[in-house]
């Protein structure tokens, strides 16, 4: 990503209305050291959920894959630290695995790299640095068939339709046998999806703020943060989890030599954190055009691992 489209998404964002800024941003090392923060969160249940399925109900998700080798591709890999339970359970089950862990950062996929020979030495690991929408093209024309992960229900910043169009995207690359896995954040009690993104510690208030800070930093910006607060929302019958910075006055903030004005109470939407029932997930996979699907739920069904079959 270029500074350009960064500066050229910021000021389309801040001069829309409503206005709106893209989660994509929030992931510089600062932002990436606060989601770290936040997955360490008693109220963010997510990674603790899924990682109980890996470990868990891994056997059962291997049971329905039938051939003897498989290349295992990751999204967004990031270090893989839950991944290593999938690819353990594989080679115990005597599959031939090649792990191809894809991430914008190569320093992330360096640690990656020492986790896998570390937890499971003799895997071979073959990382590939850059955007997914770039580097997918250079797995798909492999013989061995594959199981393309993208965990930590990442589907869910997707806004909207981008979620279909992303896994259709993806499904491009994948040819008959291969499977698609998606760990996905689960529609349940409001209240403890709520305050997964509403702690009471403000981490993910400093979450969101932080790309405020990143817009002062690299695009000579002149916000007071502390003019603005975090508010998270999430709709029952939609499945939408909001989070929206709120201008707590009425202000002007510079950015890039732009003047944008803020009402009183003005709101900039931030992400969307989207979540699905297994009936959605069931569309969206037949949608998509998989010939079926299998869900994989922890024990309290908070979240889930579906596998989608080309
Ligand atoms: C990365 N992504 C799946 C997280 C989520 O739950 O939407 C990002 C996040 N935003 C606030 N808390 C966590």
């Amino acid at each position: 990503m270029t500074t350009d489209t960064f500066e050229k998404d910021i000021l389309k964002g801040l001069q829309s209305n409503p206005k709106r800024l893209f989660s994509k941003y929030f992931y510089d090392d600062k932002g990436s050291a606060i989601f770290q923060q936040i997955m360490h969160m008693p109220e963010y249940y997510l990674p603790g959920c899924e990682t109980e399925i890996l470990q868990h109900r891994v056997k059962d998700i291997i049971n329905k894959l039938p051939q003897a080798s498989y290349d295992v591709v990751e999204l967004g890999a990031g270090d893989g630290s839950k991944t290593a339970f999938f690819l353990d359970a594989m080679i115990r089950e005597k599959k031939k695995v090649t792990y191809i862990p894809l991430d914008i950062s190569p320093e992330i996929l360096s640690v990656n790299e020492e986790i896998m020979r570390q937890k499971l030495p003799g895997l071979c690991v073959k990382p590939i640095a850059g955007d997914y929408f770039e580097t997918l093209k250079n797995i798909s024309s492999r013989e061995i068939p594959k199981i393309i992960l993208f965990l930590g229900s990442n589907i869910g910043n997707f806004e909207g339709k981008k979620a279909l169009d992303f896994i259709r995207f993806v499904k491009s690359f994948m040819g008959k046998g291969d499977y698609f896995m998606l760990g996905v954040d689960l529609k349940k009690h409001p209240r403890t999806i709520l305050a997964a993104y509403d702690d009471p510690a403000g981490i993910t208030k400093r979450f969101n703020i932080n790309l405020l800070d990143r817009i002062n930093r690299e695009l000579n910006g002149n916000f007071n943060t502390a003019d603005f607060d975090h508010y998270a929302s999430y709709d029952p019958i939609s499945g939408a989890t909001k989070s929206y910075l709120i201008s707590k006055v009425e202000q002007k903030v510079r950015v890039s030599g732009h003047t944008l004005t803020f009402s009183p109470y003005e709101a900039i939407h931030m992400e969307i954190s989207q979540k699905y029932s297994l009936h959605d997930l069931d569309r969206i996979r037949e949608n998509a055009g998989f010939k079926n699907d299998h869900h994989f739920t922890d024990s309290k069904s908070y979240f889930s691992i579906s596998l989608f079959e080309v």
